[in-house]
């Protein structure tokens, strides 16, 4: 690994390859000396990698940054996030340079660790290490998926590759395990990985506790495995690169020897240069050691010249554009469906379907278990929405994820749409977060409510980077009987409620899960959780008005006259108590309102006069649901009471176990008197 500045390439007239390297090593050195914080090594060591990957191979245009068959790129080592930001500047994305100046400063472009934002060419990256590897995965996933549904012999219009950067500390992390095992079982020939393979994280080197061999290990997975790999040498990258994406019946896993902040003389290779600034001495020696002449953040026209992927992006689109026409020209219903599902939106008579579906439900008035309506919700509004990509780790026959149409995606059946994604939780949600920030598609997939917490930061990185993934979550409480406290989720949804912008729904019948459903298809900007029973419940009889109030996600199932004494706020399964109670308190006189509030995102989110209207100030208030009390108490206010579950559950059937923990209408009764 030479510390060469002179392997220029005369024919093509260019800056010699480390040169343009070396454009990014400084910006990202420079603008973690000025925030202070940061992290220098990274973007230092992977340049090389970078540079070659960027200007030979990625297909992107900074003008056009959401042409649908761009390649995707997901840096998984979301530390070195300055690497993405001074490629996003060097290729002509608008980004400015004071954006770069201003890295990690409130407002700025530049953050810490980024999140998602395609206008700069951030397809989706994540903080939490090994999260990328399986975004990428999904990705590369959603892209097989659709190529399979709508490419045709001689017009092929959906054809990119995922690539990823990660390095030790993602494949230290279990999620690589997951997502990976799960890969090389798909056979995701056009995801191609890179595995900074440097020695070093936090703690120094990584010999002492990391000592996996990787190569094996991918290959043990079904990978291609390019071993040993010089990532400081262009064409011993771009030979990988070549080896790589020749294989396309497997992902490819190029492994990258390389030296963290390579080029500060004095900490290259250490720990030192991970995670802070390299200080304005060592700075100084690493410009030296560069041959760099220039102040910090000011990039030579010529460099600047030859990283400049505008014309060359735009031709790319254009040409893609081209064939695109010629396609619709072709198959004209293809190419608006393939547009329609790229931009998100549901189909155009989605509304009137929808609604027609829940009239049905609503006509039908069958009891089922919520698990089962949602089955229902499916087989409904599965056969409109090929765009739906399902699937369960595991759970499928209890999850009832699976519908009709369900056909299992495999590698010989790409074009299905239901992925048996193995005893993988946390794999899957971040799988599915890939293939929804793909676009083109929406992924749902199960699992018990309890294993959310297997899942629990792929949960949030939808909700932080506002991705319409949907969890179908069953077992939803005690409930579930048997299998015990292990398998009985407690504090699960309200922990999940405080997640900003992820809507937990807990519907009690059939035409509550079908509105949450739906719900959940029309959000564009966020996930949804289902919380689903395993046991039976009634079907709640309700008018048009309050079939309109479920979406609203709070709403009045019995007034209980203008002026009740005592509301009851109910969800999912303990909506027939509330329902039960009210009957018995107002035949004893006391004027009750039942108030069903399936999801309290979508009730908070009500004009302050709808929700005074569903819970009147005067009267007291009792919250009914079979888990944690904590979140209820702003609904109830100090005079109000919440009947729930504070301690674990316990194994036996389940209606023994709502007797023991007083989920019967004599208990809520006695709750109810208790407060008036
Ligand atoms: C899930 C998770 N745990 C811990 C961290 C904190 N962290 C950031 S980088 C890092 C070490 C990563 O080492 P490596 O991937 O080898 O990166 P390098 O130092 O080589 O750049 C750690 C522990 C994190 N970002 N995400
Ligand atoms: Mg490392």
């Amino acid at each position: 690994m030479a510390l060469s500045t002179t392997n220029q390439d005369p024919a093509l007239a260019r800056p010699p390859r480390r040169r343009l390297a070396n454009a990014i090593r400084m910006l990202a050195m420079d603008a973690v000396e000025a925030a202070k914080s940061g992290h220098p090594g990274m973007p230092m060591g992977m340049a090389d990698i970078a540079e070659v990957l960027w200007n030979d191979y990625l297909r992107f245009a900074p003008t056009e940054p959401h042409w649908p068959d761009r390649d995707r790129f997901v840096l998984s080592n979301g530390h070195g996030s300055m690497l993405l930001y001074a490629v996003a500047y060097l290729t002509g994305y608008e980004i400015r340079l004071d954006e770069l100046k201003r890295f990690r400063q409130l407002g700025s472009r530049c953050a810490g660790h980024p999140e998602r934002e395609i206008d700069i060419g951030i397809e989706t990256t994540t903080g939490p290490l090994g999260q990328g590897i399986a975004l990428g995965v999904g990705m590369a996933l959603a892209e097989r998926s659709l190529a399979a549904q709508f490419n045709r012999p001689g017009a092929g219009v959906v054809d990119h590759h995922t690539y990823f950067f990660c390095g030790d500390g993602c494949l230290m992390e279990g999620i690589s395990h997951e997502a990976c095992s799960f890969a090389g079982m798909q056979k995701l020939g056009k995801l191609i990985g890179f595995y900074d393979d440097n020695g070093i994280s936090i703690d120094g080197e990584v010999v002492g506790w990391f000592r996996d061999d990787t190569p094996k290990r991918f290959e043990a997975y079904g990978w291609h495995v390019v071993r040993n790999v010089d990532g400081h040498d262009p064409n011993a990258i771009r030979a990988a690169i070549e080896a790589a994406r020749a294989v396309r019946d497997k992902p490819s896993l190029i492994v990258c020897k390389t030296i963290i902040g390579y080029g500060a003389p004095n900490k290259q290779g250490t720990e030192a240069t991970h995670g802070s600034p390299l200080g304005p001495e060592e700075a100084a020696a690493a410009r030296k050691n560069l041959g760099w002449e220039y102040p910090p953040f000011e990039i030579p026209d010529n460099l600047k010249r030859a990283w400049d992927a505008r014309e060359r992006g735009a031709k790319l689109a254009a040409d893609w554009q081209r064939r695109f026409a010629d396609y619709a020209r072709q198959f004209p219903e293809l190419a608006t469906e393939l547009t329609r599902r790229m931009s998100g939106d549901l189909p155009k008579d989605w509304v009137a379907f929808a609604g027609d579906a829940i009239a049905k439900a609503a006509a039908a008035g069958k009891g089922m278990a919520t698990r089962k309506a949602s089955q229902a919700a499916l087989d409904a509004f599965g056969p409109k929405l090929p765009e739906l990509i399902g699937g369960s780790a595991d759970l499928t026959p209890s999850n009832n994820t699976s519908f009709k149409q369900s056909v299992v995606l495999t590698p010989e059946q790409p074009a299905g749409n239901y992925i048996h994604y193995g005893v993988r939780e946390f794999g899957m949600a971040a799988v599915m977060n890939g293939v929804a920030a793909h676009g083109g598609c929406i992924p749902y997939g199960g699992t018990f409510l309890v294993f959310s917490d297997y899942m629990r930061n792929g949960l949030r990185m939808s909700a932080l980077m506002h991705l319409r993934s949907i969890y179908v979550f069953t077992h939803d409480s005690i409930g579930l009987g048997e299998d015990g406290p292990t398998h009985q989720p407690i504090e699960h949804l309200a922990a999940l409620r405080l997640i900003p912008n992820m809507h937990v729904w807990r519907p009690c019948d059939a035409v509550e899960t079908l509105v949450a459903w739906r719900a959940a298809l029309e959000r564009q900007n966020g996930p949804t959780l289902l919380a689903l029973t395993r046991q039976d419940l009634p079907a709640v009889v309700r008018g048009a008005e309050q079939i309109l109030g479920v979406a609203r996600g709070g709403y009045v199932l019995v007034a209980g006259g203008a002026a009740p004494k005592i509301t009851l706020i109910a969800t999912g399964s303990e909506v027939q108590l509330a329902l039960g109670a009210a009957q018995e308190l107002t035949a004893a006189g006391v004027a009750a309102r039942v108030v069903s509030m399936p999801c309290t995102q979508a009730f908070d989110a009500q004009p302050e006069e709808y929700r005074a209207s569903v819970l009147p100030s005067g009267g007291a208030r009792l919250a009914i649901e079979a888990g944690a009390t904590g979140g209820w108490w702003r609904y109830v206010g100090d005079r109000g009471g919440v009947h729930g579950i504070d301690t674990f559950g316990a194994s036996a059937p389940a209606k023994p176990l709502f007797e023991h923990f007083g989920f019967t209408v004599p208990a809520v009764v006695a709750a109810a008197r208790r407060l008036i």
